[in-house]
């Protein structure tokens, strides 16, 4: 490994209130398939609609793809080394499917899936559990050229690839993930066109919502099922804390809107076996009709032993008919900033959202164990004169973060663990290399990894857990 130095103790740093998490808590780092991985054509692996993507102009910041990336196909066995040294006690990673399926359909490439075999076998000889989410938004391109998630078939495309993992992983996995994100797949890939495959076409945006859910409930059930080994199944949702800025009828309706497009078109059908009247009569209204078919609500909500929660920042709204900023189809809705201080991704880092969001959740739909799957801040660092990576924000917005997590399990919240977004810097997306948020810097010209301040600050934090 070509990282740096060892995670040291230090003085006392303040307790953000550890006690109230239970004794099992998981402390884990996060990462998925197309930001990390390079090796894009090796081994058999086919174009995903990332691939595809980042080969538009103008779609990708300085035209950046996933090509190289961290290269960690190839430095795994390091890669791994470094997340236990962190001290963590779990590994969320995506599985690409053109790897172990190239083209999206027909049998497993054995090379593509030997990868993650060894993966596997790596962190748990290092005593890290594997927590495998299998759909972290690089579809094959070919089923994205036969229609991609508007399209039904790809739902049940989606199992048979499930399959394929569950068959060669399944009885050293016990934690699974359907999907990562499934708005930002829908609407940021098919409304609003930011991220791939680039569509701006509102009513195949719900259609691909209601087949990512029907994907996310075969997958469910087919895992459970087939599961020669114990397993938990879980699905990952981008949920942001919402607020109206009044108690104007006005911006309390921007409230109800945005939430519903954002957080309770998700959550409502995977925890309640129905999808919001309201959200299903706005969209109505704008002529965009859920292709539900007979049984599909009953599928999708199947039973989930965790709720993955990926958490970043809260948004207040207000009514504006200028304005269309409500994270969903329809205008009228902006949002308001706090006046907090702001992330490089111009996020406002506001920590007691993520309390209020996990207590609601605890409230709203009981009986679920939530697990936040990622929380973190991109800043732009820098390796400083002495070679280390001084990132105090990070800490800062960590520190705040865990603490908020902590009160909401002290209010009641049952929360089972914690994933640090992201172990090291990687491919943000649209925003390509040029937003990094690990706790791990990358130098991509040398791959060389280097520990940034956060990451030995948290693995002080794990430590002093489980003492
Ligand atoms: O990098 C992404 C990740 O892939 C999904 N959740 C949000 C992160 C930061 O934008």
């Amino acid at each position: 490994m070509n990282s740096t130095t060892a995670p040291t103790a230090t003085a006392a740093e303040p307790d953000p209130g550890l006690a109230h998490l239970p004794a099992d808590f998981l402390w884990g780092v996060a990462t998925s398939s197309y930001q990390i991985e390079g090796a894009a054509s090796e081994d058999g692996r086919t174009p995903s609609i990332w691939d595809t993507f980042c080969r538009v102009p103008g779609a990708v910041v300085g035209q950046h793809n996933g090509d190289v990336a961290c290269d960690h196909y190839r430095r795994m066995p390091e890669d791994v080394a470094m997340i236990a040294g962190l001290g963590v006690n779990a590994y969320r990673f995506s599985i690409a499917w053109p790897r172990v399926q190239p083209h999206g359909r027909g049998p497993a490439n054995a090379r593509g899936l030997d990868f993650y075999k060894r993966l596997v076998d790596e962190l748990l000889a290092r005593g890290v559990q594997p927590w495998i989410t299998l759909y972290h938004w690089d579809l094959p391109q070919e089923l994205e050229d036969m229609g991609g998630w508007p399209a039904r078939d790809t739902a049940y495309r989606f199992a048979d690839y499930a399959a394929l993992v569950q068959t060669a992983l399944g009885d050293r996995v016990e934690h699974w993930t359907t999907l990562n994100e499934p708005w930002c797949s829908a609407y940021l890939g098919y409304a609003e066109g930011m991220h791939a495959p680039g569509r701006r076409e509102p009513a195949a945006a719900a259609a691909a919502t209601h087949h990512l859910l029907l994907g996310h409930g075969l997958v469910a059930q087919q895992l459970r099922d087939r599961a020669t080994t114990p397993l938990k199944v879980g699905i990952t949702l981008n949920l942001s804390d919402h607020l109206a800025a009044s108690d104007d009828p006005g911006d309390l309706d921007a409230l109800r809107r945005a939430d519903g497009i954002a957080n309770r078109l998700y959550l409502d059908p995977l925890l309640r076996g129905a999808y919001p009247a309201d959200v299903v009569a706005d969209l109505e209204r704008q002529g965009i009709k859920l292709p539900v078919r007979d049984g599909d609500l009953e599928q999708i909500a199947q039973p989930l032993d965790t709720l993955g929660v990926n958490y970043y920042s809260h948004n207040t709204y207000a009514a504006d008919p200028r304005a269309d900023e409500g994270g969903g189809y329809g205008a009228g809705i902006r949002t308001v900033p706090q006046g907090a201080e702001r992330t490089a991704m111009g996020w406002e880092v506001l920590p007691e959202g993520l309390t209020r969001l996990l207590v609601r959740l605890g409230r709203d739909y009981p009986g679920t164990p939530l697990v936040i799957t990622e929380n973190g801040a991109a800043y732009d660092d820098e390796v400083a004169p002495d070679g280390q990576v001084h990132d105090p924000l990070r800490v800062e917005y960590f520190r705040s973060h865990i603490a908020a997590v902590c009160r909401a399990a002290e209010q009641g919240a049952d929360i089972r663990g914690y994933f640090a977004w992201s172990l090291m810097d990687n491919f943000e997306w649209a925003e390509g290399y040029r937003r990094r948020f690990g706790l791990v810097h990358v130098d991509y010209a040398t791959q060389r990894r280097t520990l940034k301040d956060s990451a030995q600050w948290y693995s002080r934090l794990v430590e002093r857990f489980s003492r």
